[in-house]
C-alpha cells in the first residue's frame, strides 16, 4: 500500500499570512503562533510575508491574489470573528469561510483556514495561545504539511 503525507519541514518554502486587524489582540497572537511555528519548522524569516486586512471579510480576496501569484508555497488566513460581538457574525464568518474555501479550490497552492469563530471573547483567548493551544500555530503546521504534500502530488501525478 502506498501512503502519501506532507512532512513538517519548512526549509526553502515561502509563506504568506493574511491577517485581519479586527479583534487585533487575538489575531496578533495567532500571527505570533504561526510565524513562530514556521520558523521552528525551518522557514526563514525573509520567506514569510504578513499582509494585514481590516477584517475577516476582506481575507479571501487578498488570499486568492497571494495564492495565485506564484510567489508563495502556501497562504495562511488568520482572523477572529466573535458571535457575541456582532449581529452579523454569520455573514462575516460565513463569507470568510466560503471565500477562503473558494480561493483554496482555485489556487494551485494550499490556502489554510485559521479564522477563529467563537461564541465569546474568552473562547477566542483560549484558542490564541492559552488553554486550548494556538490556532495560528496549528494553521502554520497544516500549511507546511500541505505545501509538502503538494510537492509529493506534483512528483507523483505531474503538475
Ligand atoms: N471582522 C472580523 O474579522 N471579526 C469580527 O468579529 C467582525 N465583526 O464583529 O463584525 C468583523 N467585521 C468587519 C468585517 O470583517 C469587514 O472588515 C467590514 O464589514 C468591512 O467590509
Amino acid at each position: 500500500m502506498k501512503q502519501m503525507e506532507g512532512s513538517l519541514k519548512a526549509e526553502g518554502k515561502r509563506f504568506a499570512i493574511v491577517a485581519a486587524r479586527f479583534n487585533d489582540l487575538i489575531v496578533e497572537q495567532l500571527v505570533r503562533g504561526a510565524v513562530g511555528t514556521l520558523e521552528k519548522l525551518g522557514a526563514r524569516e525573509n520567506d514569510i510575508t504578513v499582509t494585514w486586512v481590516p477584517g475577516a471579510f476582506e481575507i479571501p480576496g487578498v488570499a486568492r491574489r497571494l495564492a495565485l501569484s506564484g510567489k508563495f508555497d502556501a497562504v495562511i488566513c488568520l482572523g477572529c470573528v466573535i458571535r457575541g460581538a456582532t449581529p452579523h457574525f454569520d455573514f462575516v464568518a460565513g463569507e470568510a469561510a466560503r471565500g477562503i474555501a473558494l480561493a483554496a479550490r482555485e489556487a494551485p497552492v494550499p490556502v489554510i483556514f485559521g479564522v477563529l469563530t467563537t461564541e465569546t471573547i474568552e473562547q477566542a483567548i483560549e484558542r490564541a495561545g492559552t488553554k486550548a493551544g494556538n490556532k495560528g500555530a496549528d494553521a502554520a503546521m497544516a500549511a507546511v504539511q500541505m505545501a509538502n504534500l503538494r510537492s509529493l502530488l506534483d512528483a507523483e501525478l505531474g503538475k
